[in-house]
């Protein structure tokens, strides 16, 4: 680094609010700051211009149903289709000749894949008529456990063409996860592939399926899409119930299935989500509200437009994959870009090289992606032409200051605003973060809540913060975006979100989306993380009890404690505390096994950082594990009082292992 840059570097570290770049401010889908007060004067009419994003076959009737809270509708009788609004209207509008998904596979060798408007049209069409006559009617959940190919969004829009919600499992979750889910949901279609590629070779996915599927508790029709190239596939002999999507769809060829009037509150999918318990959460997402969220904040914040080439790093499998490579993207007619393969393949300017090529126009990544380009050095982002870019964003956890810079500087070149985006699979959409055209950024800050929403930080006795110390993050109104209850479990919906800040005597209903936060005089709210026993390791929430149980089911585990320890790519790391029964060796292969376990429950993203044997579990008086004490052990922090343990001794014998490993 030369002396000036030096410097340069030491004034950015310093530096704590960025103005929005003049170019981009001009540009802006959205750059009049009247907008938080209009809002606010005005809501919930305000979300009509969300709304009116959306084509609607029938207007709505009411903006907000709030008559039987906490189970808000949005849009009343409002008649609509997803799929039409994603896809043919941009036809109707003529535009069918414009790109709708670039994909970019893995393997370098291999063409990308280019699908218009209209070519996307077709095959959702063909893939909409394949499922109607494979049985599948409005209302069946369809599962959808495959990785990064076109055939994903695909077969979710087919879904929303026939009113069939979609309930898509990441593909690196395990045999087990797709099973749980599918009985979750009574789901008795799967949509799958062979495989994909990961760093250069081809993986089964198809074995993987066809375990889970052994562990559905009904019958099942499967779908098997071939994504693998000649001569990389492996030998499966598919079942009498499961066909092969290229069959199908040629056997639907031509075919146009006219898309499903659906309710503005009708389901439009299920995302599964981890949780404080083992069992994971049924987030359910309707019609109306989800799309018109979706839109508006891709308009909004990620300034989206039609003529852009937008790349969401994120996978489809998750909710960010859902509203913004899919719902919000292709609702605004823009080209979405998707990517197969990892960041560092072959080699580790691979996103740089896409940027580039496609001229990208935003950007939308992880944390724990830019703090591994951050690791890897500027060498690879300097050996190609970004200048495309105008937008950066993050999401999935908090960014620290220093890799917020990196991105900025580095990737952004110094002139893209980033926006540092705070929302949740149950929010369906962005909830805090900067407007770009607007406001000012705070590294490490997500920025004020969006016009519109009404976020407050509050004590355990739900009275509001000063500014400056910490709290918890609430929603105090609804939004069109929020999920509608946990899928056939309003139960849980109350005592998970409602339950703890809510005062239903007084009609006033608090959502609690479990992240502690702090907010500064500015009204910038810097998240802090969950509060509940979720751990958050690159950018995904997996649920502590979850990882504990596929532990204590190995052979030889009599108990386990499972915490976050902080990690610097991954934000979080797994840690496990582990009792082994009695006649069991604390051993490597009894370490390899646990790990193998947490694989198979759950999958790979889970696998623990570190296996800790131990003869006890650091415990209260009252007999509960005292995670946090757990956690500052991983974290190597100050361990503070132990006093009131029931084994204060075991503390200092836990420490010791864990620094020696
Ligand atoms: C979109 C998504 C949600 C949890 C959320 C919070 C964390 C997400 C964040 C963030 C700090 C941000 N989180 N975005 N924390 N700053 N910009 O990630 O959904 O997988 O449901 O995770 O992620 O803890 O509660 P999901």
């Amino acid at each position: 680094m030369t002396e000036d840059n030096v410097e340069l570097e030491a004034r950015l570290q310093e530096q704590e609010e960025f103005e929005p770049p003049e170019s981009f401010v001009e540009q802006a889908n959205v750059s009049d700051p009247e907008i938080y007060d209009e809002f606010d004067e005005n809501w919930p009419e305000c979300w009509e211009g969300a709304a009116d994003l959306l084509e609607w076959y029938e207007s709505y009737d009411q903006v907000l149903d709030d008559s039987d809270e906490p189970f808000y509708k949005w849009f009343t009788d409002g008649k609509l289709n997803a799929s039409y609004n994603c896809v043919d209207r941009h036809i109707d509008e003529g535009r069918g000749d414009e790109t709708a998904i670039e994909w970019v596979g893995e393997p370098t060798d291999e063409d990308n894949r280019t699908y218009t408007y209209a070519e996307l049209q077709k095959e959702v069409n063909e893939f909409a008529a394949a499922l109607r006559a494979q049985g599948v009617g409005e209302d069946d959940v369809v599962t959808i456990y495959m990785p990064m190919i076109p055939e994903s969004p695909i077969a979710m829009l087919a879904c929303a063409r026939i009113g069939a919600p979609h309930s898509v499992v990441f593909a690196g979750f395990s045999a087990d996860a797709l099973a749980t889910r599918m009985n979750a949901a009574d789901s008795e279609y799967l949509v799958t592939c062979d495989g994909y590629y990961r760093r250069g070779d081809p993986l089964d996915h198809l074995d993987k399926a066809n375990q889970g599927l052994s562990g559905v508790d009904h019958d099942t029709t499967t779908v098997v899409v071939e994504r693998l190239r000649d001569g990389d596939g492996f030998d499966h002999d598919l079942d009498d119930d499961q066909h092969s999507y290229a069959d199908l769809v040629s056997d639907h060829e031509g075919e146009e299935v006219e898309p499903v009037q659906r309710d503005a509150e009708d389901m439009l999918f299920l995302m599964y989500t981890s949780g404080t318990t083992g069992q994971p959460k049924g987030v359910k997402h309707t019609t109306g509200g989800y799309l018109a969220w979706a839109a508006w904040t891709s308009q909004a914040v990620l300034d989206i437009k039609p003529e852009d080439t937008y790349f969401c790093s994120a996978d489809i499998g998750w909710i960010t994959g859902h509203s913004y490579i899919v719902y919000g993207p292709l609702t605004l007619g823009t080209t979405s870009l998707m990517y197969e393969g990892t960041p560092d393949y072959p080699d580790r300017d691979r996103l740089w090289e896409i940027v580039e090529e496609y001229e990208c126009d935003q950007l939308y990544t992880a944390p724990t992606a830019i703090r591994a380009f951050m690791k890897w050095g500027s060498q690879y982002p300097e050996k190609h032409d970004l200048s495309s870019l105008r937008l950066l964003g993050t999401v999935g956890e908090p960014i620290n200051p220093r890799a917020w810079k990196w991105y900025y500087k580095h990737i952004g070149g110094e002139e893209c605003p980033v926006v540092d985006t705070w929302w949740q699979t149950e929010t369906g959409g962005m909830m805090v973060t900067t407007l770009p055209g607007v406001k000012k950024m705070k590294p490490g800050s997500a920025g004020p809540a969006l016009p519109g929403v009404d976020v407050r930080i509050v004590d355990a006795e739900g009275e509001e913060v000063d500014a400056g110390n910490a709290g918890y993050l609430t929603v105090q109104k609804p939004w069109p975006g929020m999920l509608r209850t946990l899928y056939n479990n309003d139960d849980r919906f109350i005592s998970e979100y409602w339950q703890a800040y809510s005062d239903p005597d007084s009609d006033n209903w608090v959502y609690f989306p479990e992240d502690g936060a702090k907010i500064d005089e500015d009204g910038y709210i810097t998240v802090l993380g969950r509060v509940d026993d979720v751990i958050n390791v690159s950018g995904h929430r997996l649920g502590t009890m979850e990882i504990e149980s596929a532990i204590v089911g190995v052979e030889g585990v009599a108990e386990a404690a499972v915490v976050g320890g902080s990690h610097d790519v991954k934000g979080e790391a797994v840690y496990a505390y582990v009792i082994t029964e009695d006649g069991y060796e604390e051993n490597d292969e009894l370490r390899s096994r646990i790990v193998e376990g947490v694989e198979d429950a759950i999958g790979p993203i889970a696998r623990p950082e570190q296996v800790v044997f131990t003869p006890e579990l650091p415990k209260t008086r009252s007999g509960k594990i005292m995670r946090r004490l757990l956690e500052n052990i991983a974290n190597g922090d100050e361990l503070g009082d132990t006093s009131t343990l029931r084994n204060p001794e075991i503390v200092g014998d836990i420490e010791a292992k864990v620094s020696d490993d």
